[in-house]
């Protein structure tokens, strides 16, 4: 070790960058009572629908003091995974699927936590009586907030952090500490006047700048939300089957997001990048679990995919999907064959009124019920 006085927060920053983090920063750790009271009204408003862990412990992710009363400062890490295509790419080919960027690679989870291990074992061997604690996505802690209160950027307008050298394209992770660190200095909001993630939102998310209800967001319905996708917004949701991007994608920051520091665990893997929705149709068990075995994917289960994918294909006006759509109405799962008796009404109605005829009856779901129900008045594409 070099003699004189130790740059710290300069160490910690240049071992990050060895880990593969692209940009790294320091915050006080406290967010404070505006941080809290606005995160309180989100919840309030039910904007979180039925992801209830957020209420759970919302005192301890609104401040990081109160998860843990001896940390002093906080690392905030992000590591980049811009696309090296456009996001809105398929947007125009409705016989295929799209699966948000973030989804395309390997497991983000995975990846930022073994990479903030590692820098959280550097820097207890940097002095004695050091503690740390790391965190990516699943804990109560705020990510976006701290982020920018370590200068990382802003949030945005679409609430996602904003980087001037990476866009909207960070994943974040954190390291609380027992350290004195200096703080770097809190990010400036530079949104100013533009409004492009407000406008393109498919699903009309965002009720102002700066706010989100989850209950609108593809991505909590694609990914988050297990029952029946609300009627009202199936045809918002295109041909997204698992995440968005939408409101990433627009952002003019992006400008200056480089594909080149990407993660290389997050190289799109070629059969997630333009999925045919009759392949993701036709999966079962065995076949999900093969395609997306490594994939944050995995999580959610096969279910879920084959009714998003079973929403795209009501989308996507394919008459060649009306035979795979139609296997799915013996399908186990009531959510997949509910979502099969919608797609079937919007493709092909007289197909559906005929199904209809054999099977209405015998359905015992009532939720399959009525979307039974409904295909009596389709609405065609
Ligand atoms: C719950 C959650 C979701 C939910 C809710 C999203 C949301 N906006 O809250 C859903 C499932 C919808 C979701 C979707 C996505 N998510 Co998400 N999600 C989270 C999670 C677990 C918690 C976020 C949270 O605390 N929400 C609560 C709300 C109230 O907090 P907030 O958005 O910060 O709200 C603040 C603002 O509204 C602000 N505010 C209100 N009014 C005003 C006014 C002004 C002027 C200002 C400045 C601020 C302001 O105050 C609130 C409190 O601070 C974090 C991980 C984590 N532990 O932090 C990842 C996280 C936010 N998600 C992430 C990602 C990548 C996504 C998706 C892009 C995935 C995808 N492609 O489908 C989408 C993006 C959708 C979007 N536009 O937000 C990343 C974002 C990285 C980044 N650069 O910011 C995170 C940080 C995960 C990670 N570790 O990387 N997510
Ligand atoms: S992720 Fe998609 S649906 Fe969600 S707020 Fe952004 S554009 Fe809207
Ligand atoms: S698209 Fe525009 S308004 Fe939205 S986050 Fe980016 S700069 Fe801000």
């Amino acid at each position: 070790m070099a003699s004189g006085k130790r740059n710290l927060e300069a160490e910690i920053a240049a071992e990050a960058a060895k880990l593969g983090f692209a940009d790294c920063g320091f915050a006080p750790a406290t967010l404070g009572p505006e941080n809290a009271a606005r995160f309180q009204q989100w919840l309030e408003g039910g904007c979180h629908g039925d992801m209830l862990w957020m209420e759970g412990r919302a005192d301890q992710r609104a401040e990081p003091k109160v998860l843990w009363s001896d940390v002093r400062s906080v690392i905030m890490l992000g590591m980049s995974y811009a696309p090296g295509r456009d996001p809105f790419a398929l947007a125009e080919h409705p016989d295929r699927a799209r699966i948000s960027v973030y989804a395309q690679g390997g497991d983000y989870h995975k990846t930022v936590k073994s990479a903030l291990k590692a820098l959280a074992r550097w820097i207890v061997e940097q002095a004695d009586d050091v503690q740390v604690k790391v965190f990516v996505d699943t804990a109560p802690v705020m990510e976006k907030p701290l982020a920018m209160a370590a200068g990382l950027g802003w949030q945005g307008k679409h609430t996602n952090l904003v980087s001037r050298s990476h866009g909207s394209w960070l994943f974040l992770g954190a390291v609380y500490t027992t350290l004195e660190l200096a703080p770097s200095g809190a990010g400036r909001d530079r949104c100013g006047s533009c409004t492009a993630c407000q406008t393109v939102c498919p699903t009309d998310a965002f009720p102002a700048p700066y706010r989100l209800d989850a209950r609108r967001c593809i991505s909590y319905l694609t990914i988050e939300h297990a029952g029946p996708i609300p009627l009202e917004l199936r045809e918002g949701i295109g041909n997204h089957v698992y995440g968005c991007d939408d409101c990433l994608a627009v952002c003019p920051w992006n400008k200056f997001a480089d594909a080149a520091h990407r993660n290389r665990a997050f190289l799109p893997r070629a059969e997630l990048v333009a999925p045919s929705l009759a392949d993701l149709l036709a999966l079962d068990d065995a076949g999900f679990r093969a395609l997306f075995s490594g994939s944050p994917i995995k999580r959610s289960g096969r279910g879920r995919m084959v009714r998003n994918a079973a929403v795209a294909a009501g989308n996507s006006g394919d008459a060649a999907l009306v035979a795979p759509v139609t296997a799915l109405l013996d399908d186990p799962d009531p959510v997949v064959r509910g979502a099969a008796v919608w797609a079937l009404g919007r493709l092909d109605p007289a197909r559906a009124m005929a199904e209809r005829a054999n099977r209405a009856a015998s359905e015992s779901d009532p939720s399959v019920q009525a979307e039974w129900r409904l295909a009596d008045a389709p609405q065609p594409v």
